[in-house]
């Protein structure tokens, strides 16, 4: 197996060490930390944690405008021209248990997309807030109704992907810049007619690290799902 799992980072240093090293308890996963010189020096953490594994971590230090769209957008691009089969996604905080990536990455032999699910039978939601739960489930359900998407949980960051799914969205006519990428990415791989399936995880809320949801990231995800379905209804797969 060549996979490779790319976690966008924004402050997160103290959660980096400790994730790297489980995940890298898998045969035949990578790292590729995407960090958008977050003030608190994740990078250099970042780097220290390349420098203990070679070969097996990489650290891309973005200086443009910062965004986990823009991040997970060069990570992907480094990701595919590093050769890797599967390409995954995960937040650095713990809340994507690294133990469940060895199920998203099994169910990718039968899927184009994995989405690690909280909302199908046997998945979960541990730690979080009532306001923050019923925030999440409000955001599914929108973006279900707004744009007939089948998933249960269409807002997921945790994620793995077959590289041919991943290479043929169109990257750069991206509309969303921040979380409302992970939406955008599921919404144009469903209208290419990639198979996506969903695997439960439990996910857990950070112990360490601020979480960097904002009011300006809820008002983007509000009117992506529209502008998807206005600028997106003719979406088909591109070969590259
Ligand atoms: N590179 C980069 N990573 C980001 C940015 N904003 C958030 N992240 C990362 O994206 C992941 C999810 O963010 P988080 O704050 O945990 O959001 P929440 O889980 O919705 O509360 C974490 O790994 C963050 O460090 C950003 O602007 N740039
Ligand atoms: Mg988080």
């Amino acid at each position: 197996m060549n996979a490779v799992v790319i976690i966008p980072t924004y402050n997160e240093r103290e959660n980096i060490p400790p994730l790297v090293d489980a995940l890298l308890r898998h045969g035949g996963v990578r790292v590729l930390v995407v960090d958008d010189q977050s003030p608190d020096g994740t990078g250099a953490v970042a780097d220290e944690a390349a420098h203990t594994y070679p070969g097996r971590v990489d650290v891309l230090h973005r200086t443009t405008r910062r965004g986990l769209g823009r991040s997970y957008i060069d990570g992907i691009k480094r990701a595919i021209a590093g050769g890797a089969d599967l390409i995954c996604q995960m937040d650095a905080d713990f809340s994507h248990d690294p133990a469940c990536l060895p199920d998203l990455l099994a169910a990718a032999a039968n899927a184009d997309m994995v989405i690690g699910s909280r909302y199908v039978p046997g998945g979960s939601v541990v730690n979080w807030p009532q306001h923050r739960l019923l925030l999440s489930r409000f955001a599914n359900m929108y973006v279900r109704a707004v744009t007939h998407l089948k998933a249960r949980d269409c807002t997921s960051g945790y994620r793995c992907w077959r590289r041919e799914a991943l290479a043929s969205l169109p990257l750069d006519d991206f509309v969303s810049d921040g979380y409302s990428f992970l939406v955008e990415m599921l919404f144009i791989a469903s209208r290419q007619g990639r198979r996506i399936v969903e695997v439960p995880i439990t996910y857990t809320e950070r112990r360490e690290g601020q979480s960097k949801m904002s009011r300006t990231v809820i008002l983007e995800s509000a009117i992506t799902p529209w502008r998807l379905i206005a600028t997106r209804r003719t979406s088909r797969p591109t070969a590259r």
